[in-house]
């Protein structure tokens, strides 16, 4: 057994080690600094109850890009340093942000202990590399991302620390191997324990889906599919759940071997950086000669999020949200007692808020990040949830889930095909999406980028935009200058949020202005960037009448797109001319 000693390190405080919408990013050569990394572990140790850290099992983990190996053990050695009794690692360092959730909330080790919490390492869709971002974040004992009171404190102590504790005389542990490896230090035993990174998290999904439903569906010879978890971490899910557990035939995922650069691309899943995907679907233009499959989906680097695609067809996340609370109760056995309410964030479109209206459910718009959806989850009011950002996700774990988001959409699909496997024709996305816009009506949805903007002139759109808001004669007059067939402006705000369960209060999470025919401009600022600043723009507008539900989206856009870029003089501030992602 071997025997380690503590040591106290004296370090001074790194500027801008505020986590932001969802953990600290920055470029990996940032996190290289010595003690950078440091400082912020033991700043989110000293921001824990004493009984969270001393005597606690915490995981450590995430979607294995480069720098996660260094990183996994530096947290272990400071964690036996702090008093942790157990640190559980997924093999090779590897576990989803979902996956992490579940382990938190599902896991019970040999002796009965359960988790209090996780370091996730990820900067989730940024790119990875020695030159590219790296991420980490806290996750509480309820499996979700630490709430503000927490981050702020993590933040207050970066901007303090003096001092860090280190197990340095203890040896690296191999991630690679499953197994138990004991310690012991001055306060006693230590351990790591290295387990396999799937098998709570489909134990998980086996219980809240129809596993056989799905895998009929799939032997169809009909139904095609294909999964691309654009080299992330959902690779080796979607190996374990599509392949091998719903027999899907191999050839049906792409790049589903991680990588610690992702294989250079941008682990994004949208239809910019999907590429290959949208290609194989039939949607990027171009010759295709081979007929595309009836469903494609992809994952981002930690597999949080999801883009759903048809034949041909591309759904957007407000409206993937909207139909999955449409068709749960039917489809999917864990909501077949009903669903508690449902929850979107602010800037993502009303579609859901048409279904909750329909069905009679609670109905809740937060902020940005999916950190506010958990009080309401913890609190029994929110079954399902969705940001307009690719992330779906459910109260069976506190964060979006990507791979869940796939196996719902499976689960509609077999459920409205459940007599129709041997027939004719499959109902398809696109008839299913079609069919909720009838029934609904259809938000058009747009969202603009701006990405690696200089953050002064960003800060100075932003204030423009606020000063303007003072007057709604004046901003209206403006509109009609613009674009006359656009409606009126009734209200024009800074979006705030007061938490239903805590009260706590969140301030300044963008700018909202909302037209008299229910379309909405939103701009916010990006908070998980690590150059530079991203302004995103989200532009939506809902149409009723069935007979208009068919345009393109760009096209119906159009009018408040050129209002939204005049109004905030969006070239003028940003030397701008287009967006660098539109989704
Ligand atoms: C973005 C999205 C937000 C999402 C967040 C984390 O935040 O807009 O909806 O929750 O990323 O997703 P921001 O502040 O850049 O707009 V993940 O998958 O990157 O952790
Ligand atoms: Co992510």
């Amino acid at each position: 057994m071997v025997v380690f000693g503590i040591s106290r390190k004296e370090t001074t405080p790194f500027d801008g080690q505020k986590p932001g919408t969802s953990g600290l990013r920055k470029k990996v050569t940032v996190f290289q600094q010595p003690n950078y990394l440091h400082n912020f572990v033991q700043a989110t140790f000293n921001a824990l109850p004493d009984d969270k850290v001393k005597g606690a099992s915490i995981v450590v983990s995430g979607d294995g890009r480069y720098f996660s190996k260094d990183a996994i053990q530096i947290i272990i050695k400071m964690a036996a340093a702090n008093g942790v009794r157990r640190v559980w690692v997924g093999q090779n360092g590897l576990l989803s942000t979902p996956a992490v959730s579940a382990v938190i909330r599902e896991r019970v080790g040999a002796d009965g202990s359960k988790a209090s919490g996780a370091f996730i390492l990820t900067a989730s869709h940024n790119p990875g590399g020695p030159h590219e971002d790296f991420g980490i974040k806290y996750n509480m004992e309820n499996g979700g991302p630490a709430p503000e009171a927490v981050t702020d404190k993590i933040f207050a102590n970066t901007k303090s620390i003096k001092e860090y504790f280190i197990a340095e005389d203890l040896p690296d542990v191999d991630i690679s191997v499953i197994g138990l490896t004991s310690f012991t230090g001055p306060e006693g035993p230590f351990d790591v324990d290295v387990f396999d990174s799937t098998s709570d998290y489909v134990k998980l999904m086996k219980e809240i889906f129809d596993f056989d439903s799905i895998r009929k569906l799939l032997a169809s010879p009909k139904f095609t599919f294909c999964y691309d978890a654009l080299h992330g971490v959902a690779g080796i899910y979607a190996k374990r759940i599509f392949v091998e557990e719903l027999s899907a035939d191999e050839s049906s995922l792409m790049n589903c071997v991680p990588k610690e650069d992702f294989g250079g691309g941008h682990p994004d899943p949208n239809l910019t950086y999907a590429k290959e995907l949208v290609v194989r679907m039939g949607l990027g233009g171009g010759g295709h000669v081979d007929e595309p499959p009836e469903f494609g989906a992809a994952a981002d680097g930690d597999a949080d999020r999801n883009m759903v695609l048809g034949k041909r067809f591309f759904v957007t996340p407000s409206d993937s949200v909207a139909i999955i609370a449409a068709n749960a109760v039917q489809a999917i056995p864990y909501f077949s007692s009903g669903l508690k309410g449902v929850a979107r964030s602010m800037p993502t479109s009303a579609a859901l808020d048409v279904v909750a209206r329909h069905l009679n459910l609670k109905f809740f718009e937060v902020p940005t990040g999916w950190k506010f959806f958990g009080n309401l989850m913890d609190a029994g009011m929110c079954s399902i949830c969705g940001e307009e950002s690719f992330g779906t996700g459910s109260d069976h774990i506190r964060e979006k889930d990507g791979i869940w988001a796939v196996l719902a959409w499976l689960s509609i699909l077999a459920f409205k095909n459940k007599d129709k496997l041997h027939g004719e024709k499959l109902v398809s996305v696109e008839d299913i999406v079609r069919d909720h816009w009838s029934i609904y009506g259809r938000h058009y949805y747009t969202r603009y980028d701006y990405e690696n903007v200089d953050a002064g002139d960003a800060k100075e759109l932003m204030a423009h935009l606020v000063k303007l808001q003072a007057s709604l004669p004046d901003v209206n007059g403006m509109i009609k200058g613009i674009r006359s067939d656009v409606s009126n402006v009734v209200q024009a705000d800074e979006f705030e949020y007061k938490d239903p369960v805590d009260s706590s209060v969140s301030k300044h999470q963008g700018i909202r202005y909302l037209f008299e025919d229910g379309s909405r401009l939103v701009f916010r600022l990006s908070g998980t960037g690590s150059v530079g600043a991203t302004i995103r723009l989200y532009i939506e507008q809902y149409e009723k009448d069935p007979s208009k539900t068919g345009r393109d989206s760009q096209d119906a856009l159009a009018p408040l797109v050129e209002v939204a870029l005049k109004l905030s003089k969006m070239q003028e501030f940003t030397g701008r001319s287009a967006p660098t992602v539109i989704t």
